[in-house]
């Protein structure tokens, strides 16, 4: 059966780091391999979604790529509104747009797609309209989320299927990021510049252990390759490009744990099934930390051994707030990383039965077109 295939605009609005372009392209592009959607992606930083997807060009205001118009963010003045208006992260879209929306003849369906939260209180919310004030124009809200009564996370058709392939080109693979295939453990580590990075390297020369450390472009790995300069020959440590984001999987996938951050490559890792650590973006009045709590309580139902779950909330709880305890929990980890695997393995098949975002954005919105009301 053939599905419907629509118009789509995404608005982005980069507010810093790389998430919001992340989740936007990535959205953009399973929405056209999985669905056929014709999208245009309205953005404000093109700089940053070249250094994820080197084929886009920094200095070319609108430009196709992959089979998704990209336009800059003031474009949209010009424009007139697709089928479908997707803004992300309640970026507020241009005043003039909304207007647009509330006057076409298309009847776009208007959706805010929201930040992922494993909070329960998106549940509430997950889906909403919410009318707007002036135009009396509904905008629908939709929750990525790790439940059942949310919108999942982005899981494209071919994910496992790579996966697989992937293992026969590991080792060439690590060898083009001048990495050693042939170490026992890879470590990748993709964390914030105020992370407690002593602390990391603490642990690293505690317990010993060869480890390879991959460290993500950015500021976080200048300063944590500088404080293991001078440290013991246990601890290989090798700095990575950035990799364009169709390639990041792969990285991941070449490790044994990982340290992820934000959103999206936190979506990543739980999809890879590699055990993780996760340092959610810091908010004021340590709101992330709640965040957290909230990821580790659901986290937790998916593994029987109350050691273990301890261990998984103690270091990742101990990491984000710098507290001493990492150090002897990293040992820990290390010791108990295959049951740690299995725990992963069986959260990920938890997120593949929630079905992927896309299917369930594209459920919700063919239902709000073929009944308006
Ligand atoms: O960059 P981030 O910290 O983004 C954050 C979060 O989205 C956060 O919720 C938001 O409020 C804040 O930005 C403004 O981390 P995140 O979400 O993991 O995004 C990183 C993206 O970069 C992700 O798509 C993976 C990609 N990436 C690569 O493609 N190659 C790389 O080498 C690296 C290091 C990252």
């Amino acid at each position: 059966m053939s599905m419907p295939t629509y118009t789509c605009d995404i608005f982005c609005d980069v507010i810093d780091n790389y998430g919001d372009a992340g989740i936007c392209w990535r959205l953009s592009r399973d929405l056209v391999k999985s669905r056929g959607w014709s999208i245009r992606l309205f953005i404000n930083n093109l700089q940053t979604l070249s250094e994820l997807v080197p084929s886009v060009s920094p200095h070319l205001a609108s430009q196709n790529v992959d089979g998704i118009e990209i336009e800059m963010w003031d474009h949209s003045q010009k424009a007139e509104p697709s089928q479908i208006v997707i803004e992300t992260f309640g970026c507020r879209i241009p005043e003039s747009f909304e207007k647009k929306i509330a006057r076409s003849p298309l009847k776009p369906v208007w959706i805010n797609l929201e930040y992922l939260s494993a909070e329960d209180w998106i549940e509430g919310f997950h889906c909403l309209p919410s009318l707007h004030p002036q135009l009396g124009y509904e905008k629908f809200f939709f929750y990525p989320g790790v439940t059942k009564r949310t919108g999942g996370m982005i899981i494209e058709n071919d994910l496992i299927g790579r996966q697989k392939d992937f293992e026969k080109d590991k080792e060439k693979f690590l060898l083009s990021l001048n990495a050693d295939p042939g170490s026992e453990f890879n470590f990748f580590v993709f964390c914030y510049p105020y992370s407690h990075l002593n602390l990391l390297k603490d642990a690293l020369i505690a317990d010993g252990r060869p480890v390879q450390l991959l460290l993500a472009a950015g500021k976080a790995s200048d300063e944590l390759e500088k404080l293991l300069v001078e440290v013991s020959t246990s601890i290989k440590v090798v700095r990575l490009p950035m990799i364009a984001q169709s390639h990041f999987d792969e990285l991941l996938w070449s490790c044994n744990t990982l340290i992820v951050r934000g959103e999206d490559s936190f979506t990543r890792a739980q999809l890879s099934a590699v055990p993780f650590i996760w340092t959610p973006y810091a908010q004021e009045q340590s709101i992330h930390l709640g965040k957290l709590k909230a990821f580790c309580e659901k986290y937790r139902k998916f593994e029987p051994d109350d050691s273990i779950g301890n261990l998984w909330e103690s270091i990742n709880f101990s990491w984000n707030q710098g507290l001493p305890e990492f150090v002897p929990l990293w040992a820990k980890w290390r010791n108990n990383l295959s049951v740690l695997e299995k725990w992963a393995e069986t959260w990920r098949n938890h997120l593949f039965s929630l079905q992927s975002l896309t299917i369930n954005l594209c459920n919700f919105i063919e239902e709000k077109i073929k009944s308006p009301d």
